[in-house]
């Protein structure tokens, strides 16, 4: 099996996320610690602009955003299955939902005053300044919940949840842990490190004890790794072959751009070298990289020929 590298920080959900699969896999992975915002270097050597957290390195393969990340780690490591017998489907639907409408009212929920001082406890007010115009610049005409809307859908969606749990499964897909249950926890994860907001998930007792089960997974085993060591690596390998599927509507070796389409629309450029229903890889060469192959999901991501 190739190494796995995770790039990631601590307080990120989406890292949670991924963190717990690896851990549900009982994986080894390399692990690289990067900004929480803007400027991010040695982070855009790798992707060519996506600025997004987490993202996985294998080789000189680059592969952002989770959606894409868990079917990787999935191909590489199938047992156990994110997508156990009988939930395939019903788990991307799910894990489809968590990832947007709950991620983004947990985290307006979260980040009121009071939830926000628990999570930055002890960051100054400069950091928190830096912070808050980095993602206001990155979700620049997303329309965000006010607090009380948000904590009105999180109540909902909540209790939807815990009527999931109510026959008695384990997970909310049935008797394994599927891509649902993480992309779900992230969310509670998040509310759970803030404290003074977090009594909003105390009246939903089956979906606190399905957390504790899904947390109870840990996070497999990782070293760390420089962001330095992470980008030779990535220019001493040679990206993995892959193919342009005719009938898409795009030509291998087109030059073309793609970007996220909901925030953090950042764009990045190259040669198209792969494409599917599911996944799109661009060929790109970095000064510092080398090589390398970019890889994102189809859904959600803009992919278009540049101008000439
Ligand atoms: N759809 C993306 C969303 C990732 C995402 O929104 N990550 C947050 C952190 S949890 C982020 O990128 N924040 C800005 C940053 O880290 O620079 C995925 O599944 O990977």
């Amino acid at each position: 099996m190739n190494e796995l590298i995770l790039h990631h920080y601590a307080g990120s959900p989406f890292s949670e996320k991924m963190r717990l699969i690896l851990g549900h896999k009982g994986l080894t992975w390399q692990s690289v610690n990067v900004p929480v915002m803007m400027p991010k270097p040695d982070v855009v050597a790798l992707t060519g602009g996506y600025r997004r957290t987490p993202f996985l390195q294998v080789g000189a393969d680059i592969y952002c955003d989770t959606a894409l990340m868990c079917r990787v780690i999935e191909q590489q490591a199938p047992a156990p299955s994110l997508w156990p017998a009988g939930a395939a489907g019903q788990t991307d639907l799910l894990a489809q939902w968590a990832d947007s409408d709950l991620f983004w009212v947990a985290i307006p929920y979260t980040m009121q005053p009071a939830g926000a001082a628990a999570i930055f406890a002890g960051a100054p007010p400069e950091f928190m300044q830096a912070f808050a115009a980095d993602r206001a610049a990155m979700t620049t005409g997303m329309k965000r919940p006010s607090t009380r809307d948000a904590a009105a859908a999180l109540q909902s969606y909540l209790g939807w949840l815990e009527q999931m749990l109510s026959d008695g499964r384990r997970f909310l897909c049935g008797t394994e842990a599927s891509l649902a249950d993480f992309s779900v926890a992230q969310s509670i994860w998040y509310i759970r490190r803030a404290p003074p907001v977090a009594g909003i998930l105390a009246p939903f007792m089956l979906l606190a004890a399905w957390y504790e089960r899904a947390a109870a997974f840990g996070h497999g085993h990782s070293s760390k790794l420089s962001s330095e060591e992470a980008i030779a690596i990535a220019s001493r390998s040679t990206p993995a072959a892959c193919a342009v599927q005719p009938g898409l509507g795009f030509e291998a070796g087109a030059t073309v751009q793609v970007s996220a389409m909901d925030y953090a629309s950042d764009v990045v450029s190259g040669e198209l070298v792969g494409l599917s229903h599911e996944s799109i890889t661009l060929r790109r060469l970095d000064e510092r990289a080398g090589t390398v192959h970019v890889h994102f999901p189809r859904i959600g991501y803009a992919l278009r020929k540049t101008e000439s």
